[in-house]
């Protein structure tokens, strides 16, 4: 999905709704939170979004991609679901392979499940439900890479993955939830983020042995706009048909998660 691209920069693998998404970020509070786009651009016959790459400026880098939100497919994807079912197997595969009684009996006797079944089992073994955000993966300076977290659900689980992570630095640690903070503050003062539903966004967190530690918000390939004059409040409860997404309230819940790691 991710082609090199000059010097500090990456090409992504073009997206309509994502295109827009960068283009209203222009002007918005949360421009600077966001990597810096520069246009779409062809290559090879396939289109790409042109953007900085957040590593560039460090030794090094450790990463982490932590999703945000407690829902992680659209509304649509549910409608259309429950209006024309298409079970798919290559998801039935990947939740055999975390849990054998994760799909029902029926589910197992097509040998599929569609695609909301499988995004809601998938936020019900994580943190997604219980904390509105999940780690997604993980990559050290040492070359070790995990994603390995399908089921890291509990908040104590969580917090072993972030001490990991950091290696107990407490620098990082709060360089981390400064940011955070700041991360928090723009998002409420931020007009684009009032009037969209962010799914399947993530905070990708990346620091070095510098000392240096970042976090930038990333993918806004579900992110889409409400109908004019609605906004969302993000950290009041889903229903079908709220839009809500949970992301405030999972940022709130982050950022606790990050204060009991340096207090252990
Ligand atoms: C994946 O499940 C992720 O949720 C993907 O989201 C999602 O792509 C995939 O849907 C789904 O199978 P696992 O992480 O359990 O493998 P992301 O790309 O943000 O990681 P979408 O298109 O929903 O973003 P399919 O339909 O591409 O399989
Ligand atoms: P997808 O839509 O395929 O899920 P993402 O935008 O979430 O793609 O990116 C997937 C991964 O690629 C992230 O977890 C991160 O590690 C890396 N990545 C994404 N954007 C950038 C960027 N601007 N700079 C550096 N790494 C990035
Ligand atoms: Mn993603």
């Amino acid at each position: 999905n991710f082609k090199a691209a000059e010097q500090g920069t990456i090409l992504k693998k073009f997206s309509e709704n994502e295109m827009q998404c960068f283009e209203k970020l222009k002007d918005d509070t949360m421009h600077p939170l966001v990597p810096f786009y520069y246009g779409t651009v062809e290559k090879d016959g396939e289109s790409f979004l042109h953007m900085t790459d957040l590593l560039a400026n460090f030794d090094l880098p450790n990463v982490m991609d932590c999703k945000m939100g407690v829902r992680t497919y659209l509304e649509d994807e549910l409608v259309r679901a429950r209006e024309r079912p298409k079970p798919r197997e290559d998801l039935y595969k990947k939740m055999v392979e975390v849990d054998n009684d994760g799909p029902t009996p029926q589910e197992h006797s097509q040998r599929g499940v569609t695609k909301p079944r499988y995004m809601q089992w998938r936020e019900t073994m994580s943190s997604t439900h219980t904390l509105g955000f999940r780690i997604e993966g993980t990559k050290k300076s040492d070359g070790t890479c995990r994603t390995d977290f399908k089921r890291t659900q509990s908040k104590q689980d969580v917090i072993q993955v972030l001490k990991d992570f950091v290696e107990g630095n407490v620098s990082i640690i709060e360089s981390y939830l400064s940011r955070l903070m700041e991360i928090r503050r723009t998002l409420q003062m931020s007009a684009f983020f009032k009037r969209h539903e962010v799914i399947g966004s993530s905070l990708l967190f990346i620091h070095d042995h510098t000392g240096k530690a970042q976090i930038w918000i990333i993918d806004f390939g579900k992110t889409t706009a409400l109908p004019e004059g609605q906004m969302l409040k993000h950290n009041i409860p889903w229903q079908e048909g709220n839009r809500e997404d949970g992301y405030l309230w999972g940022l709130e819940n982050l950022i606790h998660t990050l204060e009991c790691v340096s207090n252990e």
